[in-house]
């Protein structure tokens, strides 16, 4: 993309109207405007970090089994009523009439929806386990909207329902997902830790929240600080193999860590001192078990082994998707502006020609950008008419992780420099070395995307 092709409505001034860092860094970038209370445009910048953060959701979802469909946002009430949620639900649920004036809403959560096609269409304990998963906007009459996209009230949301004929099978399908979570969020270059947590209006006896530890998380939490030095990693996952999920889940959840609902303040203190934390974490997602809750109140059961009608028993699993937005830039930013990681960087690397208008550099840039995106990256150029120094300020304050930059001095001796957004480091070389060592700095990340079904790179092959 050549910047000054794209739109890129960057602000010089810091929005008074917002408290928290990404929420400045997000309005100044040009990646959301607000249209009403915590609802947001998604302008084109903070559009595409949306959905990266959403393919990645998407592959690792599609790696543990699971199968992507889509639910409709407004839902008629009737079956909100079965389950009692109808009224239950309170406030947060927006409730709408049609012009027949039959009771509508906008869909908090789906676990109805789901349930309901669940008992559509399967009968038999041999169609399952099933797990079935959207990424949908959620509406929440939230009291109290704030942080830009962190606390909305219109918010993306990745929402998974699993059904299976046992408890067992069941806790199986929660462990999965947990695994599933701790390597969708690692690709996007955070570390969020498991934490046992409260169930809320969805209900159920287990529940994790998933926590990034930052500054302005609205969550307290305690833990054990050797939580925060594991980590998944590479290593392989059988999602199918019950005792190494369950293994995973056992790794990351035995060591003390908890949000304040569930906090303990007597088995706190047996943790040694000097590992104790408090902390305030942001909650990226939550999965939840609540057996047959909802397949009982609404009639979702299938035959089993015997021909006996047994109801499922299920779980549901969520990620804030558009609020991961935002905590991606709580973790990661400095005075200057947003600093991506890798994973999930609207664009891959930013080139900055400082002498626009001059032959050989426009003619170094044009190259450096053909053989980028001949690697299969999607460079940003900053082709405008603009002074060296606003270029960079621009490009710091967007965050794009590598930038090199073009200028006649060091064309000279043919080199161009390549700098890290990260540590401020440059190292300058040839254009044709810079490509290469973006490339190689990209490749990781294409293969974590790589599994068969969705090798391609179009949004199609997410599905
Ligand atoms: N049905 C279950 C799981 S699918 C559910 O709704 N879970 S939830 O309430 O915990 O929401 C899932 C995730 O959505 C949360 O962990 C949080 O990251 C995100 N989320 C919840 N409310 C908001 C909000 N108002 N703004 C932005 N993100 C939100």
């Amino acid at each position: 993309m050549r910047l000054s092709r794209y739109f890129l409505p960057v602000l010089k001034e810091t929005p008074s109207e917002a408290q928290i860092v990404s929420h400045r860094y997000m309005l100044r970038a040009g990646m959301i405007k607000q249209s009403a209370a915590g609802i947001y445009v998604w302008l084109p910048l903070g559009f595409k970090v949306l959905k990266r953060i959403e393919r990645i959701v998407h592959e690792e979802q599609k790696r543990a089994g699971h199968i992507p469909m889509l639910m409709p946002t407004l839902q008629s009430a009737d079956l909100w009523r079965e389950s009692g949620r109808y009224d239950a639900y309170g406030d947060e649920m927006l409730r709408i009439s049609d012009r027949q004036g039959r009771d509508m809403l906008y869909t908090p959560t789906a676990e109805e929806m789901f349930t309901d096609v669940f008992r559509s269409y399967v009968k038999s304990y041999k169609d399952v386990p099933l797990t079935l998963y959207q990424v949908q906007w959620k509406f929440r009459d939230e009291i109290r909207p704030r942080f830009g996209i962190m606390r909305g009230r219109e918010f993306y949301m990745k929402d998974g329902y699993s059904f299976d004929l046992t408890r067992d099978d069941a806790m199986h399908a929660y462990n999965r997902h947990l695994v599933s979570y701790l390597r969708t969020y690692e690709r996007m270059g955070l570390q969020a830790i498991p934490m046992r947590a409260d169930s809320g209006p969805i209900g159920g006896d287990d529940t994790h929240e998933f926590l990034v530890l930052a500054e302005t998380g609205e969550s307290e939490v305690f833990y054990d600080s050797r939580v925060t030095d594991i980590r998944l990693g590479a290593r392989d996952i059988d999602y199918d193999d019950k005792a190494q999920c369950q293994g995973v889940l056992e790794e990351f959840t035995s060591l003390y860590a908890r949000t304040d609902e569930t906090h303990d303040e007597a088995e706190f203190a047996t943790v040694p001192e000097e590992r104790r934390r408090s902390a305030r974490g942001i909650e990226v997602g939550q999965i939840f078990y609540f057996g047959t809750k909802y397949s009982e109140a609404l009639g979702a059961t299938v035959a089993d082994e015997n021909g006996q009608q047994v109801p499922v028993h299920m779980g549901s699993y969520g990620i804030g998707v558009s609020r991961l937005v935002g905590a991606i830039i709580e973790a990661s930013h400095d005075d200057k502006g947003i600093i991506w990681p890798e994973g999930v960087t609207p664009f891959h690397v930013g080139i900055v020609n400082l002498r626009q208008g001059d032959a050989g550099c426009d003619a170094a840039c044009e190259e450096i950008y053909t053989a980028l995106c001949g690697a299969g990256l999607e460079p940003l150029y900053d082709d405008r008419e603009e002074r060296a120094g606003a270029k960079f300020a621009s490009m710091d304050l967007i965050g794009l992780p590598w930038r090199i930059t073009v200028g006649p001095r060091g064309l000279k001796n043919g080199v161009v420099e390549l700098t890290s957004r990260r540590t401020g480091e440059s190292e300058e070389m040839s254009a044709e070395d810079a490509v290469t060592r973006v490339a190689e700095i990209y490749a990781p990340h294409h293969e974590a995307g790589a599994v068969e079904p969705m090798a391609g790179r179009s949004f199609h092959t997410w599905l």
